[in-house]
């Protein structure tokens, strides 16, 4: 029965580790069309279904067993949370008969999860299971999305039950706001000076991409974008202001000093703190969303469009018509970008991070996804790296935990098996993850792996040098990372000079098999160019 309601909320696949205490519902999944794909650690899975999530809309599904299985799901479960990625985790858990005493492996899983999904429960009776389940997935999938969890007790799970799957509707429409809130924000628009868009994942998430570039066109107001919501206005067009959010002077250098008015479009504050481009809160704010507006003392709104996204933009588009005032500045992609290709004649090895992300720019297409792990790799990717379609760089910015790509990886070709995906990791973060190249082997998901080898935790060095003059605690040694690629079966080669890189990564994308690179990176550049743009505001 649980598993004919997965099939109905049309469930692909289960990511996870089976236990002892999942044996029933593992068995039901081997006979149904829903694949379980089994992972090397939960966390890995946990993290496929958080991409799965975001790349889909649709909930993706993790599984761990109780205890020790439960607690690995944690981290990514988080990542869902404040990314807003649609997930729904399964855990398995002893007899409801032992859980009121000290007994093997019991964790009481509900509580440690309740502050990390949006709502979690345990399958007390399998009469429940319908139920349940829709609920899971609803509220996972609703805006904001995020994850859910059901705990199933191994005595409910191997019960008879007759019932059936509740229906599931097509898909959810949101309302539009009110006319008198419409007209204020058209007003208010209108009688700007310098108006701006901030646009970010809540954009992304319905869609909105097209609805946003048509406002953008139709009314000639410029948009920045959050690292999340890198794409949705394609970089190379003039009304595209960049990606802001690394440092104070990216907002003051895409013209948010100057602007007396911001339009908020699907702005998560997880992000960015508004405080960074409304530090004397004297910006109006225009705030459209799925969702009712976080408070904060920097992001008070003037009006609150709430609802569909797309036809929001499209009604106010239509009033609005072409401006004649508007505000943004170029000067911060015109920094970013000049750096960008001033580095395609740049020799130096180790490689500096412009060139490697040009390289990589120029061999993947438009729609073609570059994946970041977290570290100071993602803080060169989210503002530097150009991009043309939303969804198009993955980016783990609310809860950035390191160890995200890989897996992240599997996930983005089991949803796109015909675009190129490439992961950019620190030595760090890789080597978190890295057991999930099995799972990419055995689930046949090519993508190529750029291993940026610094042997540091070269965002925390970055931090430490510049508050304390040296750094410590962040030194280590590598494995050898092409061995480790190859008994994992994966050809893998280390970049010993600069023009190399672009050639093994234009030959590595044209394999049917995932496959490493190592880059020797040097990044010692980054202090000049964020003295450059003012001190920096976010934490990677
Ligand atoms: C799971 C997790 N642990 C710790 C951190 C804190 N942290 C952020 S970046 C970073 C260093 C990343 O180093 P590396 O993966 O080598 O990438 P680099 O910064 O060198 O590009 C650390 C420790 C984190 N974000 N996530």
């Amino acid at each position: 029965m649980f598993v004919e309601c997965l099939e109905a909320e049309g469930v692909e696949y289960v990511f996870g580790i089976p236990g002892e205490e999942t044996l029933d519902l593992n068995e039901a999944l081997a006979k149904s069309s829903v694949l379980f794909v089994p992972v090397r650690h939960e966390q890995g899975g946990a993290y496929m279904a958080d991409v799965y999530g975001r790349l889909t809309g649709r909930a993706g599904v993790c599984l761990g067993t109780l205890g020790p299985g439960a607690m690995n799901l944690t981290t990514p479960i988080a990542d869902a949370l404040l990314d807003s990625a649609p997930l729904v985790a399964l855990t398995g858990q002893g007899d409801l008969e032992r859980m009121h005493k000290e007994s093997h492996q019991y964790i009481e899983v509900l509580s440690v999860l309740r502050p990390i999904t949006k709502w979690n429960a345990r399958v007390n009776t399998p009469r429940l299971i319908p139920e349940v389940v829709r609920k899971a997935f609803k509220v996972a999938q609703q805006q904001k999305p995020g994850p859910t969890h059901l705990e199933l007790p191994e005595d409910v799970m191997e019960q008879e039950v007759e019932s059936s799957p509740l229906p599931v509707p097509d898909r959810v429409r949101h309302p539009l706001p009110s006319e008198e809130e419409l007209r204020k924000a058209v007003e208010l628009i209108r009688g700007a000076s310098s108006p701006i868009i901030l646009a970010g994942n809540g954009a992304v998430r319905v869609g909105a991409s097209q609805a946003l570039r048509s406002f953008v066109h139709g009314t000639g107001i410029p948009a920045a974008e959050t690292f999340m919501g890198k794409g949705l206005v394609d970089n190379r067009e003039d009304c595209a202001l960049g990606a802001v959010g690394l440092q104070a002077g990216d907002y003051d250098m895409a013209g948010f000093d100057e602007a007396d008015l911001v339009i908020t479009v699907g702005f998560d504050l997880v992000e960015h703190a508004p405080e960074h481009w409304n530090a004397e809160r004297d910006k109006r704010i225009v705030y459209i969303d799925t969702v009712a507006a976080e408070v904060d003392e920097h992001f008070v709104t003037a009006v609150d469009l709430v609802g569909d996204i797309q036809r929001i933009l499209s009604r106010l588009g239509k009033e609005l018509g072409q401006l004649t005032h508007v505000g943004g500045s170029t000067r911060l992609r015109d920094v970013v970008t000049g750096r960008l290709e001033a580095a395609k004649d740049d020799d130096h090895f180790p490689m500096q991070p412009p060139r490697a992300l040009l390289d990589i720019r120029q061999a993947l297409g438009d729609e073609d996804i570059l994946i970041s792990d977290v570290g100071l790799h993602k803080l060169w990717i989210g503002r530097m790296f150009p991009a043309y379609e939303p969804n198009t760089v993955l980016i783990a910015n609310g809860l950035a935990g390191m160890g995200f790509a890989v897996p992240a990886a599997v996930a983005a070709k089991l949803v796109y098996p015909n675009r190129k995906v490439v992961t950019v990791n620190g030595d760090g973060g890789f080597l978190m993850n890295c057991q999930e190249l099995e799972t990419a082997t055995r689930m046949k998901t090519p993508f190529v792996n750029v291993i940026w080898e610094n042997q540091q935790y070269g965002s925390i060095v970055w931090k430490q040098d510049k508050k304390f003059g040296e750094h410590f605690g962040v030194d280590f040694t590598n494995p050898d990372f092409v061995k480790l690629a190859e008994s994992f079966g994966l050809p893998a080669w280390r970049i010993e000079e600069p023009d190399q890189f672009a050639e093994r990564l234009e030959h590595a994308l044209t394999l049917d098999t995932a496959s490493l690179i190592v880059l020797p990176i040097d990044y010692s550049i980054d202090v000049a160019i964020s003295e450059e743009l003012g001190a920096e505001t976010v934490a990677t």
